[in-house]
């Protein structure tokens, strides 16, 4: 079974093996993860279909996304799980989640170019194919931005609402997921992306293996939102247009449902459950 920990509890062989298995999934595969993503955050708008991102279906269609790439690097090693970043505790740039053994730190100020750690340009073994410029390194400025990581204190506020989403269901919405992805209110999801930056600010999010550490511990605050209001969940239920119901297919695959992904103990548990 597989059990998702906290990163900041990780053993050095933990660390070890995790990076290896980022490192051999993007030796040997096509980066499609990081085309899909950013083929969806182009797709997703506000007036038209939304699946991914600004829409109901943000949080089943990252766990979806998660899980694949979990299956993935445990194809590589079945020791693995994706471990998750609380951002309300490790807020610094000196965190050891930043450290050389494991993710690397910031990057240089000339170019943002990441200088340190396994997914350094300089190491040779990550090379950034799918981009949305030219730039063909890994780029962080972590912390830079104009907000801090968000506080415990910020997430109880969002835990704290009851009802998952409501119309317009789009990034103008009120409820616990616009609040949770970042369009509304203290904005948790989508202000870690601003904070880490370089790639981690555009659509293809997933060239740092950071935004598996980040997605999963956003995931995992879902799960905690169910927990607390055992009476509440997924909306819409049904005949919604251009947004996901809980029985409506979920692009880009074609045999899950909202439904069938509310209960995340079916795939792996937390180190907290
Ligand atoms: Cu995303
Ligand atoms: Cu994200």
């Amino acid at each position: 079974m597989t059990v998702r920990k906290n990163q900041a509890n990780l053993t050095a062989d933990e660390k070890r093996r995790l990076v290896a298995a980022f490192v051999e999934l993007k030796r040997t595969g096509p980066d499609a993860f990081v085309t899909t993503h950013n083929a969806f955050i182009m797709g997703d708008t506000d007036s038209g279909e939304r699946t991914g991102h600004r829409s109901p279906s943000f949080l089943p269609w990252h766990r979806r996304f998660l899980l694949e790439f979990e299956q993935a690097l445990q194809s590589v090693d079945a020791s693995v799980a994706l471990p998750y970043w609380d951002w309300t505790s490790d807020r610094s740039p000196r965190s050891s989640l930043w450290a050389p053994d494991f993710l690397g730190g910031t990057g240089r100020g000339l170019d943002g170019r990441v200088m340190d750690g396994p997914f350094a340009a300089a190491t040779g073994s990550w090379p950034v194919n799918v981009r949305v410029d030219g730039r063909t390194y890994l780029r962080r400025a972590l912390g830079s931005s104009t907000r801090d990581l968000p506080t415990r204190a910020e997430v109880d506020s969002v835990l704290a609402m009851a009802t998952y989403d409501m119309a317009p269901w789009n990034s103008a919405s009120d409820g616990f997921r616009n609040h949770l992805e970042g369009w509304r209110g203290v904005n948790l999801h989508n202000r870690v992306h601003v904070w880490v930056g370089g790639q981690m600010a555009t659509g293809v999010s997933p060239n740092d293996p950071v935004f598996w550490l980040h997605h999963a511990f956003v995931d995992k605050l879902w799960a905690e939102w169910q927990r607390r209001h055992a009476g509440s969940g997924y909306l819409p239920l049904s005949g919604t247009p251009d947004v996901v119901d809980l029985r409506e297919t979920m692009k880009p695959w074609n045999d899950v449902r909202p439904v069938d992904l509310l209960d995340h103990t079916a795939h792996y548990t937390f180190d907290t459950d």
